[in-house]
């Protein structure tokens, strides 16, 4: 049951470690993770940090990894470097069979831009992100924390033995695990990232103790990674324990909660979840550079507040987000959210203040609304119902 409230004061623990904010996919690459910098600075500066725990952690070891993926990609991811990948011919090719570098496109594009580059120091980098989402749910799971923040994981798409969408190591399968073996009997995931959470719904598809959600643009298996069809429900062992809620490009905010409440509530109802994790990709949010939904910061944050609002253990996880001026105000109003904290729309002056020029200076910032409106209302009530029909066989 929801609390009335929508949450009220919870004891929180938040992930941050600052060498993650240096790694660089590549100059022409969208992928930044200096966002998490930005989005620690302004948690910073609002005075959030006084109102949670800092997770001071080791990163994850090799062992910690195993439980996503095989020792052999991991061996390779663990041994790559930028030198090695220039230099030598077997090197490239071993990595292009685990979708690392640069991989011709498959329309024969000739492009040479590479999702999942081998850029420097790649396994430091998947040691701390993964360390930062294991250690959140460890926290979570010994009792101490009802909600775990780490805003540098949430890679989705990354699949056992290879590399995918900018994700290079499964952070979020991990913590689900580790969930699983801490004290949680069943563990509901939700995605709201722009892209389908194809990652995670593989490696739970035949675990009944896992449910995943996805909501995701999605425009006849245009947009990346062209997964995540309605009629997608997973396999016979834990069928209908997948979900998967494509949403057409310009989707804002209200059409955007007329599915995902009812939907999250039936699916709460239904799965009964002792644990919650959330990835909360930003790139759902409009102006994004590569996508083209059009959530606001409280439409996103909406989410958040939704599932904080369940007495339910809540592991919260960053993803996409691609315009990092946007990411960052999100991920810091979220913070807030979870923390059970109003601050205010004025961003206080600190280091990174420039970046939020173009938005006024103002967390809440506004985007012209691209949405489309009779065509999308027709095909999101057809969504709605396949999806209900499909939690209607969970509960049977
Ligand atoms: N959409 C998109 C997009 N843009 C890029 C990209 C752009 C510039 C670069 F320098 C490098 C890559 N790649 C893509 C997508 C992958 C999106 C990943 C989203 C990740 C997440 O937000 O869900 C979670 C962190 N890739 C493709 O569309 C594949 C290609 C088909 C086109 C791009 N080329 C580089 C590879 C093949
Ligand atoms: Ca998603
Ligand atoms: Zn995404």
């Amino acid at each position: 049951q929801q609390h009335a409230d929508g949450g009220g004061k919870k004891r929180v623990c938040y992930y941050y470690d600052p060498r993650i904010s240096y790694v660089d996919y590549g100059e022409k690459h969208e992928m930044v993770p200096h966002r998490v910098a930005m989005t620690h600075g302004l948690v910073k500066s609002y005075g959030l940090l006084d109102l949670m725990d800092r997770l001071r952690v080791a990163p994850a070891t090799k062992e910690d990894l195993l439980l996503a993926h095989s020792e052999d990609y991991l061996n390779l991811l663990r041994d790559l470097t930028p030198a090695a990948y220039d230099n030598d011919e077997a090197t490239r090719k071993r990595a292009a069979e685990h979708r690392l570098g640069s991989v011709p496109d498959e329309g024969g594009s000739g492009c040479l831009i590479s999702d999942n580059p081998v850029i420097e120091d790649l396994w430091d980098y998947c040691l701390r992100y993964a360390g930062g989402s294991l250690a959140a749910a460890r926290a979570l799971a010994s009792g101490r924390y009802e909600i775990a923040i780490n805003w540098s994981g949430g890679m989705h798409h990354a699949c056992e033995d290879k590399a995918s969408g900018f994700c290079y190591v499964n952070d979020i399968v991990v913590a689900i695990k580790a969930l699983l073996v801490g004290r949680f009997e069943r563990v509901l995931y939700v995605d709201i990232d722009a892209h389908h959470g194809d990652g995670v719904e593989n490696a739970f598809l035949k675990e009944s103790r896992v449910m995943t959600v996805s909501f995701h643009q999605y425009d006849g298996k245009k947009f990346f990674p062209r997964t995540g069809d309605v009629k997608d429900v997973g396999a016979t062992e834990a069928m209908y324990r997948t979900l998967n809620v494509p949403l057409d490009p310009g989707t804002g905010d209200v059409r955007y909660h007329k599915l995902f409440q009812p939907i999250m509530e039936r699916v709460m109802d239904v799965f009964r979840p002792d644990a919650v994790v959330l990835q909360c990709g930003a790139d759902s949010l409009a102006g994004d550079r590569i996508a083209g939904l059009g959530l606001s910061v409280r439409g996103h944050g909406k989410c958040v507040r939704f599932l904080c609002g369940y007495d339910l253990p809540l592991l919260l996880l960053g993803g996409g987000g691609y315009t990092i001026n946007h990411v960052a105000s999100c991920w810091c109003y979220e913070t807030a959210v979870a923390i059970g904290k109003e601050i205010p729309d004025d961003i206080p002056h600190h280091e990174y203040d420039k970046y939020y020029q173009s938005q006024g200076y103002k967390l809440h910032y506004h985007e012209a609304d691209r949405s489309n409106g009779k065509a999308q209302t027709k095909h999101m009530a057809e969504v709605k119902q396949r999806v209900m029909e499909h939690l209607d066989q969970l509960s049977d």
